[in-house]
């Protein structure tokens, strides 16, 4: 009976042999730098800094790093965020500026302070005294994305209900007398999502989550997304498993996909139907939102889910682990 039992229950989804690497998108030298560490007997939390460091100085896709994702002052921001699954610590950045490396601000928000997140101008001041460089994040790319907005005055935009002041070429904005219905996000549909999420087992059986994007093109001046939200843009609890989304952030973060997932698996759903849940729960009020996850459970089975919009038909991850031994490249079509 036991045996029946086990045979009927085996998961259909992705399978693992730890240690193992996940990440979003295609970013495969971020999957083989964190590939490299757990190899060679390092850390989860070693592996996902590197790999995400990696995204970093590579700008994966321009949404990682320096020089991608101006805001409305032409200015790129960062957020990352890293989390131990073991330990439950967490160190987040958001609204990061000048400093390049924010996933390893991120850490040191987690090893050298009691607090969880710090923001803005303090988040970079602190970087500075924990010993991070500052420099300017601007690209000749950068430059080119603010121009040519503010060629086109500044459209799209994340504002809603506000007009530009007429003297001036877009903002200040002022608040509309009456508040109108708008079709929303239009601009989220820019391409400009490419942020990498990373889980990583390593042959301790130690679990770790990072993540590290510049956000979103033209995003308002201090806007945060989901990505360094505990829960929202990554989560990992040892005892169920970890899970890290991609998308339009602002809109995911209202759900905490992340969390949602991981929950699921710590009561026995598989990775690939708790991914999709996740999914479902934002496309329940937001259809046509930009956004994917990946998902791996406590024994390292792993799946995937994105939403189904144009431009998003299939999404990409990246997989490592003992049995390829090498980055490979996985999809999973949209629904
Ligand atoms: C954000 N989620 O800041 C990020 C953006 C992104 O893939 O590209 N995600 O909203």
């Amino acid at each position: 009976m036991l045996l029946f039992f086990t045979l009927t229950c085996l998961p259909t989804f992705g399978q693992a042999s730890l240690p193992l690497v996940i990440n979003t998108w295609g970013f495969k030298n971020a999957t083989a730098a964190a590939w490299t560490v757990l190899q060679s007997g390092g850390s989860a939390l070693d592996a996902v800094e590197k790999g995400c460091g990696r995204c970093q100085r590579e700008q994966c896709g321009g949404s990682v790093g320096y020089g991608g994702s101006p805001d409305e002052n032409g200015e790129t921001t960062l957020d990352a965020m890293i989390m131990n699954g073991n330990t439950m610590e967490v160190g987040a950045v958001a609204d990061l500026k000048r400093i390049k490396n924010a996933i390893g601000v991120a850490r040191a928000v987690m090893e050298r302070t009691e607090h969880t997140m710090l923001v803005g101008e303090s988040a970079s001041v602190f970087a500075e005294n924990m010993g991070f460089a500052a420099e300017d994040l601007t690209t000749a790319k950068s430059l080119e994305i603010f121009t040519q907005w503010l060629k086109g005055s500044c459209q799209p935009n994340y504002r809603k209900n506000v007009s530009p002041d007429p003297s001036k070429l877009c903002h200040p904005y002022k608040p509309l007398a009456e508040l109108r219905p708008k079709e929303r996000r239009l601009s989220a549909n820019i391409r400009s999502h490419d942020t990498i999420g990373m889980i990583a087992f390593d042959r301790y059986g130690h679990l770790a989550v990072g993540t590290s994007t510049n956000g979103l093109n033209h995003k308002v001046p201090g806007r945060v997304g989901d990505s360094p939200i505990a829960g929202a843009g990554g989560y990992a609890d040892a005892s169920a498993g970890a899970a890290a989304a991609t998308g339009d952030g602002d809109v995911m973060m209202r759900f905490l996909p992340s969390y949602l997932a991981v929950e699921l698996m710590r009561a026995g759903t598989d990775p690939s139907a708790a991914c999709e849940t996740a999914i479902s729960r934002i496309k329940r009020h937001y259809a046509h939102f930009f956004g994917a996850i990946i998902c791996a459970n406590a024994t390292g089975h792993y799946g995937a889910a994105c939403n189904k919009v144009p431009g998003l038909l299939q999404f990409h991850y990246m997989v490592a682990d003992g049995g390829s031994d090498a980055p490979l490249l996985k999809s999973v079509d949209c629904f």
